[in-house]
């Protein structure tokens, strides 16, 4: 297999040395940086995830800092999603749109103050929007990539390790609500939140030269608790409906065609895409979950078609094979014409079902005490 070679464009993290340590496998590039995919094989960190609970370094995660008196407005402007409501602390999955209503990328935004924003951003450029978008509207915000580093602890344990080095305060997080933390003699934001559906925290390190520390802590912490090293795992996000911007959803996507119009219910009109929103037709193709018969499917590089008989009908962009629920799971965009399709869909000449939703559909029990 072709080896990745790492340099100063490919990122490195305040982790890295322990990732390595660790015994990661494989690496992709994620916002120019460095970010595990498989520690001991996918379905041995799949299987680990589900029943212990694992740090994993997302630093790739990374934030752009709206600072200033119109932190709040270029807020507003680049998502559709109102903010008006959202309160200091808080977190919202807050997708970005174009003016064109493309998506931009699908973000984690959180208010850290009333001047100061942290978008916690998917694979893309967004700090160049922000920036393009303050100096042609003459915004008084200053934007930033901060110091600073997620660290996330996913698993059904995560609880018990967060409590055992943070203390019994982070027991009482919401979900994508938040809190400051001490360690290393500074403060930190934790929020309960994560790319997984098993449950957990980020903890967004401030400062790189705590990465050991706060690494090695944990793993310290968590020993009873069978901690190891993870990573966003490929068969538990399609499992639970985690979108992977770039390949389920990409700027080719309008919001309604990836489903997260259902978090813009109100659209805000002062944000950029409003005008292109609001006089949007119905869409033609929209993202679905999907499952195809076996036998098991490798991952996909590219996306593969969606065929009717001979017809194409749309394209899958994420497939792995489920052990728990003993078949591929998928998402795709489906051609509006086939959306009630049933038994006559394919994919590499295996038979592909709709889904009403992600397949895991009751394990998100901490979402029902929203923040
Ligand atoms: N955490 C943080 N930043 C991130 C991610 C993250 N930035 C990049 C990427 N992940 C952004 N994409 C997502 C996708 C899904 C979710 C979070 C970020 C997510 N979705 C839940 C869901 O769809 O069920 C909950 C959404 C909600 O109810 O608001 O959590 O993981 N910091």
């Amino acid at each position: 297999m072709p080896q990745l070679s790492i340099s100063k464009r490919t990122r490195s993290t305040p982790y890295t040395d322990r990732v390595t340590k660790a015994g990661v496998k494989a690496y992709t590039v994620y916002n120019h940086m460095l970010l595990a995919t498989v520690y001991r094989s996918l379905e041995e960190d799949y299987r680990h995830l589900k029943e212990a609970v694992q740090v994993w370094d997302v630093s790739c995660e990374r934030q752009v800092e709206l600072t200033g008196p119109d932190a709040g407005r270029l807020a507003q402007l680049m998502t559709p999603r109102d903010l008006s409501r959202q309160r200091i602390g808080q977190c919202l999955y807050a997708p970005t749109c174009d003016r064109d209503g493309h998506l931009l990328n699908d973000p984690v935004t959180i208010k850290r103050d009333e001047d100061r924003y942290w978008i916690s951003i998917a694979d893309s450029d967004v700090i160049y929007f922000a920036k393009g978008l303050a100096a042609g509207l003459g915004l008084n915000v200053s934007i930033q990539e901060p110091d600073v580093f997620p660290l996330s602890v996913q698993g059904p344990k995560a609880t018990d390790l967060m409590v055992s080095v943070f203390g019994e305060s982070v027991r009482g997080i919401k979900f994508f609500g938040t809190q400051e933390v001490e360690f290393g003699g500074r403060s930190h934001l934790v929020a309960r939140s994560g790319y997984s559906v098993q449950g957990g925290f980020e903890i967004y390190l401030s400062g790189a030269d705590l990465g050991w520390a706060l690494w090695d802590t944990l793993m310290e912490a968590g020993k009873s608790l069978d901690v190891h090293a993870g990573c966003p795992n490929l068969i538990e996000r399609i499992e639970g409906g985690l979108l992977s911007y770039g390949n389920d959803i990409t700027w080719e996507h309008t919001l309604s065609e990836t489903g997260l119009a259902r978090f813009c219910q109100t659209v805000a009109p002062e944000c950029v895409a409003y005008d292109a929103l609001m006089t949007q037709t119905a869409p033609t193709r929209q993202l679905r979950y999907l499952q195809i018969d076996g036998p098991a499917m490798e991952p996909i590089a590219t996306p593969i078609p969606l065929l009717d008989g001979q017809t194409y009908v749309g394209q899958i962009s994420s497939v792995a094979w489920s052990p728990d629920y003993q078949t591929n799971v998928a998402i795709g965009v489906v051609d509006a014409s086939h959306w009630s399709a049933t038994d006559t869909l394919t994919a590499s000449d295996q038979p592909v079902h709709i889904l009403p939703g992600p397949i895991v559909m009751s394990q998100k029990t901490e979402k029902s005490i929203i923040a």
